[in-house]
């Protein structure tokens, strides 16, 4: 059942790059969040504020999707955004998901573990460099130290 959604899921956010330029990014994301979470509707926020064209799909099992995704429950967070065949996984910078955009990494997506503060669409100052990583078939990769 959860296979099926996420290949689901997944399916969609990849078919949705088909119709878009082969050397352009897509810039359509389709954010999959539990309904109540509010944070995640604020980073989908920061999204389009970058130039993003942001879907919500609401789903109550985000950890279990993002298990299925490959996230360790460790490294997992609060939301998935589906963007051009990757995930990005919790309150990542922009800057970070456009550098893996650019690079395309032989990878499944980032995640930027937990909910830090002053990451966007959080709360607060930032207190701690904002390590993003990278989810491949070994496993978690640093990718970005903010
Ligand atoms: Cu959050």
């Amino acid at each position: 059942m959860r296979n099926l959604l996420f290949v689901a899921v997944l399916g969609l956010a990849v078919g949705s790059t088909a119709n878009g330029h082969a050397e352009e990014p897509s810039r359509s994301v389709e954010l999959i969040k539990s309904p109540s979470c509010g944070c995640c509707a604020a980073y989908g926020d920061y999204l389009e504020a970058s130039g993003f064209e942001v879907t919500t799909r609401p789903v109550e099992d985000i950890v279990g999707l993002s298990r299925l995704a490959g996230i360790p429950d460790d490294f997992q967070g609060c939301h998935l955004a589906m963007i051009d065949g990757y995930f990005v996984s919790g309150h990542v910078p922009v800057e970070v998901v456009e550098r893996m955009l650019d690079e395309r990494p032989a990878v499944r997506g980032i995640t930027l573990p937990g909910m830090p503060a002053g990451s966007p669409g959080m709360m607060g100052e930032q207190l701690e460099p904002f390590r993003v990583f990278a989810i491949g078939a070994g496993g978690p990769e640093l990718y970005a130290d903010e």
